[in-house]
């Protein structure tokens, strides 16, 4: 029976205009069909499926359109009303799951949940696992793509103001927001990171101390500080071979066991309370294999083990 003290609460954010190309609002459904609703149920977690956000109706007075943003005023009216979600989903004591959708909506979901922590007093670290850092502003930007400036946005980088409209905007400090997995930057976006002093792990520090010292040294940060944890899970941190159904690939990118392992790491923590899941495009998928992926580690992150899983071998052995 599932565990009414675990619970997670899904929901569906089918928003695309923030990435360069089309697709990503179709990520909510492959990743029910891929089975995301059946893996939580099978580890005894209460799932709440919420269903999909509507397209919110257009921001009546968007106010001035910034330069270099693109879709800036549709952008706009999902971003207030997923913070406005995400804030009354944490506040419900479930784990929010939100589904992408680019990763534009993680500048609702996450100022949604640190708003609830700030009245927790826990402070709130960010975990951005990506290949690339998402900390461009219409300043820095060369797409104008406002998927590449969610991470600034959060930190409180200058250039989107109104864009949360009527819900208070809450800062991540940037030494709460650790870069992970990133292997692709842009030059004054590098030169932002940098100025900022944002703890970055890029792929090279990966390959030379594995991301198991890594994510432990994240883990011991956020304890020693009392905090809690989001992770915004890009799935383009994957190498294209695992996941080849995402908008930007780039080459040399986390493996399959390394990602496991990022997730597995943090289910022992128990530190995880909400988490974005983005950048899925099931058009660009091969056969599921992405999505299939994606919910593959989302099992992880919730508590399968490598025990759990069902292989020719295994399946033989007796239960328990
Ligand atoms: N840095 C580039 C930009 O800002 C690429 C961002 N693309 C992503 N980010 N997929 O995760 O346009
Ligand atoms: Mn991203
Ligand atoms: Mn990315
Ligand atoms: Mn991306």
């Amino acid at each position: 029976p599932p565990d009414p003290n675990r619970r997670v609460a899904l929901l569906g954010v089918p928003i695309e205009i923030g990435a360069g190309l089309r697709g990503t609002l179709m990520g909510p459904a492959a990743l029910r069909t891929a089975g995301i609703g059946r893996v939580l149920e099978q580890l005894r977690i209460t799932v709440e499926d919420h269903g999909d956000m509507a397209r919110p109706p257009p921001c009546r007075d968007a106010g001035p359109t910034p330069a270099n943003a693109n879709y800036y005023d549709e952008v706009k009216s999902w971003v207030g009303a997923i913070s406005a979600r995400a804030h009354e989903l944490a506040r419900s004591g479930a784990v929010p799951l939100f589904m992408g959708g680019d990763h534009s909506l993680s500048m609702g979901s996450v100022n949604g949940v640190a708003r609830y922590w700030q009245t927790q007093g826990r402070p709130l670290f960010v975990l951005w696992f990506d290949a690339h850092a998402d900390y461009n502003t219409p300043a820095t930007t060369l797409s104008a793509n406002m998927h590449g400036m969610s991470a600034a946005f959060l930190c409180g980088e200058p250039g989107l103001d109104a864009l949360l409209g009527d819900e208070p905007r809450v800062s991540i400090p940037p030494d709460r927001l650790d870069l992970f997995g990133i292997r692709s930057i842009d030059p004054l976006e590098k030169e932002l990171v940098r100025a900022r002093a944002i703890p970055v792990v890029d792929m090279r520090a990966i390959d030379e101390f594995g991301v198991g010292v890594l994510i432990r040294r994240l883990i011991d940060r956020v304890r020693a500080a009392n905090g809690v944890l989001h992770l915004s899970f890009d799935v383009d941190v994957l190498d294209p071979a695992v996941a080849p159904g995402v908008g930007t690939t780039v080459p040399g990118g986390a493996t399959y066991r390394e990602a496991h392992l990022v997730m597995e790491l943090l289910h022992d923590s128990g530190l995880v309370r909400s988490l974005d899941v983005v950048e899925l495009n099931p058009f660009l998928d091969e056969r599921g294999r992405t999505a299939r992926v994606a919910v593959e580690l989302i099992g992880s992150l919730f508590g399968m083990q490598i025990s759990d899983r069902v292989t020719p071998s295994n399946a033989l052995l007796p239960e328990g």
